[in-house]
């Protein structure tokens, strides 16, 4: 078996490359001898900031040259999230701010709407464009058809400003694009979701289960640290994926699942682990409910019947279900995070959530640990006026468990042939490129060819950018506070971001655009502290602290309140659920009409001559948002379509050959892809990673560069019970020749 350096370096292979780059700022970020500091004269002033390239939010130091240019970041070696140590793109993320291709200035357009034709304005005209519009839209269709798209940093303010408005219809693309399944299956079952960062206890895990979830390539800092630990210690992994990803190499057992079937696999899992009596008899009797209906729903569902389903041979089955019984109960059935894949997977989730409970793993050491969260008093506000109508007016009845907006049921509330109750006419879009991160791309713009207002908050010139009516750009995370960061972990902790440099051009943070669009409609009661310092400077001092001091110390950790981490033995634990018990058949869901045990149904299969298209994440990319920068590009400037042999025989497809790719719809893509050939993909379902493909001219490094996985999404499996966008029932077949008419340029 792999060990942890070997893990450590592939998932942080971007690392050496980085210093190896050739580009300027490669230069600048990661050159760090002795000589090179006294040559560069680094200021060792340093000031703290989390990272925003994702949503781990690692905590690091900036560093500048004493010229004032930012040099680098290095991480905290007293978070959590990153002990001391930035991921690839964290260290990269320097890139961002020094993108000469950055929004520069705010902008409102001049032509038709995605014609890209803008003029510069200044903030006080910018502001006041777009205050006007939601006053007048709102006094023909009331506030709450003013919608907020919103992911990252910012949200908080743009979400005070919506609702100081009147509006409630706000959405991340993180709930019904990415968590939202899973955070609903864990709620139903245990009364709480796994959070951000996850509460898996990895680093004292003797079994971790991975099923689709790609840690490794997905980069989440602190769970490939603690994986790595686990690997040194002689963990099992066990990694259900039909592609052998880099944690699949790290595994004692891959399992190479025929997509789209892993419920099934799950069903089997739990017949094995009950019917063997694998199972944690003490933590069910005490903790769970509904263990007798789940032995009789999962009575038939042997490994044999799950083989000719998943493809998985009976004895690996059967081999894994002790595996894990025998490491019980610290393992983990890990829930994964992005997990809108097939339009059932709330249920997956439950599947996921009941075996983690069935093996006793929540509450317990190497399984889930009990999260803390630093108590940090909130300024209060004046009330909100209550909205009218919420998201649920404008289709009443969809997606009825869903406990957070869900934005493609908004995009839909744009389309007035949708019959929506109430008609959405204006959106803020800020910190999310939903024309590539929400699937069936024809639908939103369908939405946007709607609307009477559509504002873009954004650091680049980005796909939703070209469709806006008004600009504003934000500066990066470097040079900007925001909130203190206090996401639960081990330890209650908070962290500070503060600016480490001015925000370049006439760029702003976001809690001042929020607070000058608040101040141009009357709403400044809701934004009373003209600077965030002094927001963030009253907040500290209610727990004893200051800005003063975190801009010195940049994190402060506590230890817990008491000895909980884990449950105690025998703890009398009572579940927020109804029934105060981890609902293993779920009371709820069958109120609402959902199957209380989840069921395995047959997806569609692709037509012959398509490959189902599977997708994921590169170690030095997130998303398409580090798509230009230019660290980032010189480690990985496309992606490549991952292809077996035994279909590019077929199709006589040459390793390095560039292709487009063709879906079930009849879309093609706009940018070729270059084929790898490789026996680590199932010859059912081909790969690539999300996030490149852009056809944004204003982002050079980027244009054209690999194929977009979101442009051949066109159908999208909607998961009934809380409204996920399944993105894996798409079928793609290859294009080797396009008109010369017809290809992008
Ligand atoms: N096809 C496909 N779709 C997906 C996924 C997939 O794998 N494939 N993944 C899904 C998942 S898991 C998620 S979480 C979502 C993520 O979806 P998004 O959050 O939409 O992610 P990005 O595409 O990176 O878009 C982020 C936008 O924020 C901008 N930005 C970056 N930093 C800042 C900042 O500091 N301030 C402001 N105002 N803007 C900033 C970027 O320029 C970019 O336009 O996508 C989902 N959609
Ligand atoms: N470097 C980097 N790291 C990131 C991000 C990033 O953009 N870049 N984004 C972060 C975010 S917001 C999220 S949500 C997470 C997402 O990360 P994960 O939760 O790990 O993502 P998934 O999309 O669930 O997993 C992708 C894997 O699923 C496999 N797969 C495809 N179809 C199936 C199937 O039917 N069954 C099974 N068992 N496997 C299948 C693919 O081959 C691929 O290996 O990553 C986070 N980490
Ligand atoms: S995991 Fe990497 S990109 Fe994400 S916050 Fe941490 S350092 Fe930044
Ligand atoms: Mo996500």
């Amino acid at each position: 078996m792999a060990n942890r350096r070997q893990f450590i370096k592939l998932s942080f292979m971007g690392a050496g490359a980085v210093a190896l780059s050739s580009g300027a700022y490669g230069a600048l970020n990661f050159l760090s001898s002795p000589e090179e500091v006294k040559r560069l004269k680094v200021d060792l002033k340093r000031t703290p900031t989390y990272c925003e390239v994702c949503f781990w939010k690692c905590a690091g130091w900036v560093y500048k040259t004493s010229e004032g240019q930012i040099w680098k970041i290095i991480g905290n070696d007293e978070d959590q999230h990153c002990n001391g140590r930035l991921c690839p793109r964290g260290t990269g993320g320097v890139g961002m701010y020094y993108d000469e291709e950055r929004l520069k200035t705010p902008l409102i357009r001049t032509s038709d709407r995605g014609k890209q034709v803008f003029r510069e304005a200044s903030w006080d005209e910018a502001l006041g464009y777009v205050a006007e519009k939601m006053k007048a839209i709102s006094s023909k269709y009331g506030p709450e058809s003013i919608a907020l798209f919103t992911h990252g940093s910012g949200s908080t303010y743009f979400t005070t400003l919506l609702k100081a408005f009147g509006s409630s219809i706000i959405a991340e693309p993180s709930y019904a694009q990415c968590r939202g399944p899973r955070d609903e299956a864990f709620m139903a079952t245990f009364g709480e979701e796994v959070y951000s960062p996850e509460i898996t206890d990895i680093r004292d895990t003797k079994c971790l289960v991975l099923i689709g979830s790609h840690i490794g390539e997905n980069m989440h800092n602190g769970q490939i640290q603690e994986m790595s630990d686990a690997i040194d210690k002689g963990v099992s992994i066990i990694t259900v994926d039909p592609r052998f990803s880099t944690a699949a190499g790290k595994s004692k057992y891959w399992l190479p699942i025929k997509p789209s079937t892993d419920l099934a696999l799950l069903l089997a899992w739990m017949h094995e682990i009950i019917y063997n009596n694998y199972y944690d008899k003490m933590y069910v009797e005490q903790y769970c409910s509904g263990l007798d209906k789940l032995k009789e729903h999962v009575k038939d569902f042997t490994p044999e019947w799950a083989y000719g389903i998943t493809t998985i041979k009976p004895d690996l089955i059967r081999k894994t279900a002790k595996e894990m019984a025998n490491a019980a109960p610290a393992v983990i059935v890990h829930p994964g995070r992005h997990v809108t894949w097939y339009g059932d997977d709330t249920q997956r989730e439950r599947a996921i959530a009941i075996l983690n409970a069935l093996l006793g793993s929540w509450g317990r050491r190497g399984g889930f640990y009990r999260p803390a969260k630093f108590d940090l008093p909130t300024y209060k506000l004046p009330v909100f006026p209550e909205p009218k109508k919420s998201w649920t007016d404008a289709f009443p009845g969809r997606y009825p468990l869903a406990s957070s907006p869900v934005s493609n049921a908004i995009i839909d509330a744009t389309i007035p042939d949708n019959k929506p109750g109430f008609e959405i006419k204006g959106w803020i879009v800020n910190g999310t490129n939903i024309i590539s991160s929400i699937p069936n791309q024809a639908n939103t713009l369908k939405a946007i060819q709607n609307l009477e207002l559509l504002v873009a908050v954004d650091t680049m010139p980005m796909e939703i950018t070209g469709w806006a009516d008004v600009i504003l750009p934000e500066c990066t995370y470097l040079e900007r506070y925001d909130m203190l960061r206090v996401s639960p972990h081990r330890k209650p902790a908070i962290a500070l971001r503060m600016p480490a440099a001015e925000p370049k051009n006439n760029t702003r943070s976001a809690y001042n655009i929020a607070r000058g669009l608040a101040l141009k409609m009357g709403l400044e009661k809701y934004f009373p502290f003209e600077k965030q310092e002094e927001l963030l400077d009253w907040q500290l001092k209610q727990v004893g602290s200051s800005l003063e001091e975190m801009q010195r110390i940049g994190m402060k950790t506590r230890e817990r309140d008491g000895d909980d981490l884990y449950f105690g033995e025998d703890e009398k634990v009572s579940f927020p659920t109804d029934s105060g018990k981890i609902e293993l058949y779920s009371k709820y869901f069958e109120q609402a009409g959902f199957d209380p045990l989840p069921k395995y149904l047959p997806h569609e299969e692709p037509p012959e001559g398509f490959y189902r298209l599977i997708y994921g994440r590169a170690p030095m990319h997130t998303f398409g948002r580090t798509a230009n920068n230019p660290n980032l590009t010189d480690l990985m400037k496309e992606n490549a379509l991952w292809v077996n042999p035994k279909v590019s025989r077929e199709w006589g497809l040459q390793n390095g050959q560039y292709i487009w790719l063709k879906n079930q719809d009849g879309v093609t893509s706009d940018f070729p892809i270059r084929v790898r050939i490789t026996e680590r993909i199932r010859w059912d379902s081909i790969y690539m990673v999300h996030g490149f493909g852009h056809g944004q001219k204003g982002m050079k490094r980027c244009f054209g560069k690999g194929a977009s996985d979101s442009q051949l999404m066109t159908k999208v499996l909607t998961d009934p019970i809380m409204g996920g966008t399944g993105m894996r029932g798409n079928f793609v077949t290859f294009v080797t020749k396009k008109a010369e008419s017809e290809v992008a340029s």
